[in-house]
């Protein structure tokens, strides 16, 4: 199985993450993708190839224009206002307030964030346009037959939304590949997210839309982020009704429940008949992630990639979340052995 890879992940190098009510070394760091591409050589899963350049035509088809110009130049505009350290929001359109968007940065960026613990900081658009490259390269590949590709994005995309950024994610590498197997002959595209934390990001771009089916298996939002997403109700909009389904699960969640939690998704996903299915794979609910709450063991990983497998669907992974940084290499990989 083909991973596609951009040393280019380097460029997202922030210093800060808000966390506790400090500023902490960011969880969502450079060694993360470094493990797994060593994992994925340490395995001999296949080749590793970098992106090609697609530019921002892809990117739009599920972003807002102007969030992504306010995403291209928020540092530079940070910087000329005269802060010094990195740009995290300090104010919210809350309840009863105008959901307008300002003219001055600090403001830009409350209207766009979605949380305050991603930092943007020199390089971060850069790199967030590498990891849709390497999410559009490996779809790429599908949709020229190969049956799977390993897109190792980094920074993680599940939790940007249409003009919204956050939960360390910018481009939701994931929905644009989507959106690009769906251009490129494939009437229905199914996205599996597995990642630890609903993709509150993916569930919004594609909630009025039956095209795109949308399951997802996460921790319930009445106790994790992004809180605010994620609840078993929310099953699409419109035309979408139907096509979105969240399967929220309680702290201490092991295999044994996660498992039953993945056939409900899976079956979902047959009833669907989709040409293509792209996984969000996160590794966060891995037992000693130190954000999360699931407690999955490295051999469940390699259970459930063959569950997946034996859908026998084209299946391109996108990384996304997995914080247990020395595991996250060996956990990822696991899902990918039944493919490769
Ligand atoms: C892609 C992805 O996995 N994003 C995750 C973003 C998480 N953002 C904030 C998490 C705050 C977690 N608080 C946990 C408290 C544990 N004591
Ligand atoms: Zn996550």
């Amino acid at each position: 199985m083909i991973t596609v890879y951009s040393e280019k992940h380097l460029l997202r190098n922030p210093r800060t993450e808000l966390y506790g009510g400090e500023l902490v070394a960011p969880h969502e760091c450079a060694q993360r993708a470094e493990f797994v591409l060593d994992r994925v050589k340490a395995t001999g899963l296949g080749d590793i190839i970098a992106p090609s350049q697609f530019g921002l035509e892809p990117v739009v088809r599920v972003h807002d224009a102007e969030f992504v110009e306010f995403l291209r130049s928020a540092w530079t505009e940070w910087l000329a206002a005269g802060n010094r350290g990195e740009a995290i929001p300090d104010c919210w359109p809350a309840r009863r307030m105008a959901v307008r968007r300002p003219n001055s940065i600090t403001g830009k960026l409350g209207y766009y964030a979605m949380a305050a613990e991603t930092s943007i900081s020199a390089g971060s658009w850069e790199a967030a346009c590498a990891s849709a490259d390497v999410a559009l390269t490996a779809a790429a590949r599908l949709a020229t037959g190969e049956r799977g590709a390993f897109a190792l994005c980094r920074p993680p995309g599940h939790h940007a939304a249409r003009d919204l950024y956050g939960g360390y994610c910018f481009l939701n590498n994931a929905a644009i590949a989507a959106q690009y197997l769906r251009d490129h002959g494939n009437e229905r595209v199914a996205i599996l997210d597995v990642d630890f934390h609903h993709g509150n990001g993916t569930q919004d771009i594609f909630y009025a839309r039956s095209d795109v089916l949308y399951c997802s298996i996460h921790g319930d939002p009445l106790d994790a982020f992004p809180y605010f997403a994620g609840y078993a109700d929310e099953i699409g909009s419109g035309e979408g009704t139907g096509y979105n389904l969240n399967l929220p699960l309680p702290r201490g969640t092991d295999f044994r429940v996660w498992r039953a939690a993945l056939e409900t998704a899976l079956a979902r996903i047959v009833k669907f008949a989709p040409g293509a299915l792209v996984v969000s794979l996160g590794v966060d609910t891995f037992e000693n992630d130190p954000i999360s709450f699931f407690k999955l063991k490295t051999d469940d990983f390699v259970r459930y990639g063959r569950l997946i497998s034996a859908l026998g669907l084209p299946t391109l992974f996108v990384l996304e979340g997995g914080y247990a940084v020395a595991e996250i290499g060996v956990n990822a990989v696991n899902v990918l052995q039944e493919f490769a």
